[in-house]
């Protein structure tokens, strides 16, 4: 596959960004080769800049679930963009995004716009500290809540559940708050309030893990969560940014039957553009500034250009239960035909599927938390990325990112994945990648 104008921009790139590229994990460090400059894209396809085309299965991480420049987002877009791509003051749109948002998602009464799912987790956090009087909060290993300084925190030693910075530049006074617990473990979480007695404002979970790969909760851990938040007035925020809209049109809480306190959103409420928000009760959502006393703002939030495009697609979803059936059928198609593949290769694999999100793994234990998606071999994810890039299929370039499925991804392209798939393990089976 000639790739020479990507490898030219990636090599310029690198003179003038940090990495090549303006998010660590699209710089392909961790499943080898450089990255591909994308050009354009339309329905289920990416073409890069060499014009090889690509299945797409990332799709934005996560936004384009209704393909790559779909006509009516498109529309949207260039009518609002010819009114002034913003105003800096109140517009009609925030008005009805909002009210769309809260029809669609029954916890949700009041919510704020911003402009990235990290800005959106950030802010409900201050929210949950200004709300409570309480400073600690409970993140869970393997979760990753955007960029913020109080999310950057690693497991500290042994049982030890402080967090400790997990990034140069966070310091241990904005992590010392930060406890962590491990995903899908109740008694975990018991031991940490129990050790921190009326010191806890909220537990934030993805409801579905999507960046330890896809971890869906167990049956009862998402109510485990809730209720022992009811017990100690501790708020449950769920990050929705990639599960929003994705798993439902109320999300994960929709498809799941569990009400969080406020939730965040990012990636499709945007349609591509930037945007995230966050939302929950009135009572909890006056407390934001100029309401309330938790200061939060932002030059370009309710962006009106942003919000037309979050407007097009949301309405597209909107009572169209039919769209996340398709997705998941299409998705379920995709990890069956892998299984059977896997099944006849004697390698070590699990797949979790939820919806439209799914990640292969290459161990034999079943994934259900952080160190047990850590036991996956690294090495054989990498050589499969690679084999499936240069057939055609653009997989998320890493072991822990879930993929995403959109509607545009038909019969045809799940027969060029399964393809790329069988053709891609064999070889590596005969490179002796076993276990
Ligand atoms: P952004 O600030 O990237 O818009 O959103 C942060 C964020 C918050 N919460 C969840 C659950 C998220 O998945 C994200 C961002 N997701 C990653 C993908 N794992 C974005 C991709 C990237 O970092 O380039």
């Amino acid at each position: 596959m000639n790739i020479q104008n990507s490898k030219a921009l990636f090599e310029h790139a690198n003179t003038l960004i940090p990495g090549g590229v303006n998010s660590p994990v699209r710089a392909f460090k961790s499943v080898g080769g450089d990255p591909i400059f994308m050009s354009w894209a339309k329905g289920a396809y990416l073409y890069d800049e060499d014009n090889n085309h690509y299945v797409d299965l990332i799709n934005s991480w996560g936004p384009m679930i209704l393909g790559h420049a779909n006509e009516e987002v498109e529309k949207a877009v260039f009518d609002a963009v010819k009114s002034s791509p913003s105003f800096g003051a109140p517009g009609r749109r925030e008005v009805e995004i909002a009210e769309l948002i809260i029809e669609m998602v029954p916890s949700i009464e009041k919510i704020r716009m911003v402009n990235s799912g990290t800005e959106a987790t950030m802010s409900a956090i201050r929210l949950a500290r200004g709300y409570t009087g309480k400073n600690k909060f409970i993140k869970f290993e393997g979760c990753y809540h955007g960029h913020g300084d109080p999310f950057l925190v690693a497991a500290g030693s042994g049982a030890a559940t402080l967090g400790v910075p997990d990034s140069l530049g966070v310091t241990v006074g904005t992590s010392i708050d930060t406890l962590l617990a491990p995903y899908n473990d109740l008694s975990g979480i018991d031991r940490i309030i129990a050790e921190n007695e009326n010191e806890i404002c909220a537990i934030i979970v993805e409801p579905v893990a999507g960046n330890m790969g896809c971890v869906p909760p167990n049956d009862d851990f998402l109510k485990g969560l809730r209720s022992r938040c009811n017990a100690h007035q501790i708020l449950l925020i769920f990050d929705e940014v990639m599960t929003g809209f994705r798993l439902s049109p109320a999300g994960a809480q929709g498809l799941l039957g569990v009400k969080p306190d406020i939730t965040t959103f990012g990636k499709i409420i945007g349609g591509g553009l930037p945007v995230g928000a966050y939302g929950g009760s009135r009572e909890i959502m006056n407390y934001v500034a100029p309401e309330g006393p938790v200061y939060q703002a932002g030059t370009l939030s309710g962006n009106p250009v942003a919000m037309a495009a979050g407007m097009a697609i949301l309405k597209k979803l909107n009572g169209h239960p039919e769209i996340y059936e398709q997705v998941e059928q299409t998705t379920l198609q995709i990890t069956e035909g892998i299984n059977k593949i896997l099944s006849h290769q004697g390698l070590n694999y699990t797949i979790n599927q939820i919806g439209s999100m799914y990640s292969l793994f290459f161990t034999d234990q079943k994934v259900t938390n952080f160190q047990k998606a850590k036991t996956t071999n690294i090495e054989l994810f990498g050589a499969y990325f690679r084999g499936m890039l240069s057939r055609g299929i653009y997989l998320a370039p890493s072991q822990f990112e879930s993929l995403f499925i959109s509607i545009a991804i038909q019969s045809a392209e799940v027969d060029l994945i399964l393809k790329a798939t069988d053709e891609v393990l064999l070889e590596m089976n005969g490179k002796g990648y076993t276990h």
